[in-house]
């Protein structure tokens, strides 16, 4: 590695360099607040040789150093004025010191000091990646994860491969210090997770790494989006760079539709007599509302991921549904997974692809199994497959269709809309009916049924701003019928790989973009999946976040419970052994006293249905407050 002895300061270096020149070292008496109370000064001016605290340090018994030499700008500062230029808001990390030089300069450099970004304390590596993930999917742009070491990144693994495969773009930097316990190191540290990073590096210098960290945010945020890794070595995290600037950031040009595609497109839209458009996720907030735009200008129907995932088109939008008449003779597809194009209504339908049918979007080369990104498409697209990203080629296609547009078109959308509007309109009504007369079965039953936690929710917090971060499909899904998701960020999806250990830290991570915005996060929190690295309860209290937990607790994984039981039946064994491995029973789990352990405000075990209303207005309450809440609720199974 390229460093000089001049102005880098190693572990071990230090202490050789200090056995054989020590006077060769200029020493400032320095960062007293560094200093331990039980530590004295050391005089100015004098060489230090290896104090007591790096011996100690680098035997493992660490203590801070008593003197540092005049370090007048670090490496690490310029990287993180580096991540500061990029507007990353938050940082998450679970202490590691391999990045130390770097975690020194986020908590103290810059003015204020620790803000744009804030360091956010993580107790796994897992959750700080998934905490990225989750406020990606509420935010539509990254945050940083810093992982220390080889084994940092292999906690890491599982939720860098879920954003991977969730299209979720996530900053991160794992540090490597070679001075430091061989086995927290290696020569490739990024290939332990290339197969499902789009991008990584190592670079050698301090000024490699900050084009590096600016190239890693570009290929992480441009379609399709996925994590990106830069390794950055200790050595060059606490060189001395006094005349480094850090290079002018730019952003990256996305790939769009030609101009010619973009006239056509519309040209078709405003020609069709029914035309439709099937909005799948698109990267940010803003891409919805072109969405809406486009949708409103040629008076088209729609489809929605709202209630699958985020980012899409409003679910309660009076173009959003089948509308008046479902034979559509042009369809346009925006990041929909395949050329079908799906209805949302009571009864899902599908129209086949046909010559009519254009899709926008990256669709064909996501997931598709381990590394299926790289390699080529997951599936096959029967109409026109337009790779370029939807989001930026809205702009194109809307400016073709207001340069178009005659009167008559004009009045014929508006009459076509309307027809829509009705029709979308008599259709949500009905359905929300339908589903409240269905989800009453079981209404008073002990364990509480899961739709009774979604129905006695959503009056709590429909007239607030609320994202539902958990995924929802293992608590009943009933957010779907029962409350409305008109916010790119109402319902932000499953987990992307279907990994468990995700619904606390995502939701954590949407808690961090909706502290600033006075929104709440509601988290459905199965009791499988939150025991798997529960510590991140400490981090939304330890930053204050808006959060509501509630327990969706059936004492059980019960999604493998149900495939042993259906295994033991096909086996003519009978299901009375099923609960062995696949239950949380003898004994139960306390989730109200395992979150006032790590100082969440909570209660249950809640059994009795009544109780429950109450429960969820003292939570909704407190995250209103700022302070995160847990109400176990002991459920159904599903
Ligand atoms: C990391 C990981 N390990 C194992 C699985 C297999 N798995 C799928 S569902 C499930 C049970 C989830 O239990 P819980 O979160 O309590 O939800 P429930 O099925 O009880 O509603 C498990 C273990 C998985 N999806 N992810």
């Amino acid at each position: 590695m390229a460093k000089s002895p001049k102005t880098s300061v190693g572990r071990r270096g230090f202490l050789k360099g200090a056995a054989t020149g020590a006077a060769a070292l200029v020493t400032t008496p320095i960062v007293e607040a560094q200093r331990r109370p039980n530590e004295a000064p050391t005089p100015a001016g004098s060489a230090p040789g290896p104090t007591d605290s790096q011996l100690a340090r680098d035997a493992g018994n660490v203590r801070p150093p008593a003197t540092v030499r005049a370090i007048t700008r670090p490496g690490s500062d310029l990287m993180v004025q580096t991540v500061k230029d990029l507007g990353i808001e938050y940082a998450a990390a679970n202490p590691g010191s391999s990045f130390e030089g770097l975690q020194e300069s986020f908590i103290n450099y810059g003015n204020p000091p620790n803000r744009m970004p804030e360091w956010i304390t993580a107790l796994h590596e897992e959750s700080a990646v998934t905490m990225a993930h989750g406020y990606a999917k509420a935010e539509g742009k990254p945050m940083l994860a810093v992982l220390h070491g080889t084994i940092g990144i292999q906690h890491a693994a599982m939720s860098i491969y879920q954003a991977y495969y969730d299209r979720v773009p996530v900053l991160m930097i794992a540090g490597n210090d070679p001075d430091f316990i061989p086995a927290h190191t290696a020569h490739d540290m990024a290939g332990m997770v290339r197969s499902y990073t789009k991008w990584d590096a190592e670079p050698k210098t301090v000024e490699e790494a900050l084009v590096a960290l600016q190239r890693a945010y570009n290929e992480a945020i441009t379609p399709p989006m996925a994590p990106t890794l830069v390794v950055i070595n200790s050595e060059i995290q606490k060189e001395n760079v006094p005349n480094l600037q850090v290079p002018a950031y730019k952003p990256p040009q996305f790939s769009t539709i030609d101009s010619t595609h973009a006239r056509e497109i519309a040209k078709s839209l405003l020609a069709a007599q029914n035309p439709r458009i099937a909005v799948g996720r698109l990267r940010t907030p803003e891409g919805v509302n072109r969405a809406v735009e486009l949708a409103e200008l040629v008076g088209a129907c729609t489809s929605t991921t709202a209630t699958t995932g985020p980012m899409s088109f409003p679910q309660r939008h009076l173009l959003c549904g089948p509308g008046a008449d479902t034979t559509y003779d042009y369809s346009l597809g925006l990041e929909t997974p395949a050329a079908q194009v799906y209805i949302q209504g009571p009864n899902l339908a599908k129209v086949a692809a046909t010559r009519d049918t254009e899709n926008i979007g990256f669709a064909g080369l996501n997931g598709g199994g381990f590394g299926g990104n790289r390699a080529g498409r997951g599936r096959a697209s029967a109409g026109t497959l337009l790779e370029a990203d939807a989001e930026a080629s809205l702009p194109l296609i809307i400016d073709q269709v207001k340069q178009q547009i005659t009167s008559d078109q004009k009045s014929r959308v508006q009459e076509r809309a309307a027809k829509h509007a009705r029709a979308n309109h008599d259709a949500h009504v009905t359905a929300l009916e339908q589903a409240i007369e269905v989800k009453k079965a079981g209404w008073n039953g002990s364990p509480i049924c899961t739709a009774r936690i979604y129905a006695e929710l959503w009056p709590l917090i429909m007239n607030e701003d609320w994202c539902l971060a958990s995924p929802s499909n293992f608590s009943g899904g009933h957010n779907v019928q029962l409350w409305e998701h008109n916010k790119p960020y109402s319902y932000l999806g499953g987990q992307g790989a279907g990994g468990m250990g995700y619904g606390a830290p995502a939701s954590v991570g949407a808690a961090l973009a909706a502290k600033a915005r006075n929104r709440i996060v509601v988290n459905v929190q199965t009791d499988g999946d939150l025991n798997y690295a529960p510590g991140v309860l400490w981090t939304a209290v330890h930053h204050k976040l808006p959060m509501l937990s509630v327990m969706h607790n059936n004492r059980a994984w019960h999604q493998e419970y149900m495939f042993i039981e259906y295994m033991a039946g096909v086996r003519g064994r009978g299901a009375n052994r099923a609960e062995i491995g696949s239950t949380l029973r003898d004994p139960f789990i306390d989730y109200a006293k395992m979150a006032a352990g790590y100082g969440m405000a909570s209660e249950g075990p809640i059994s009795d249905p009544t109780k429950l209303s109450a429960a969820l207005k003292r939570g909704v309450a407190s995250a209103k407050r700022g302070e995160p809440y847990m109400i176990d609720v002991i459920t159904q199974p599903r």
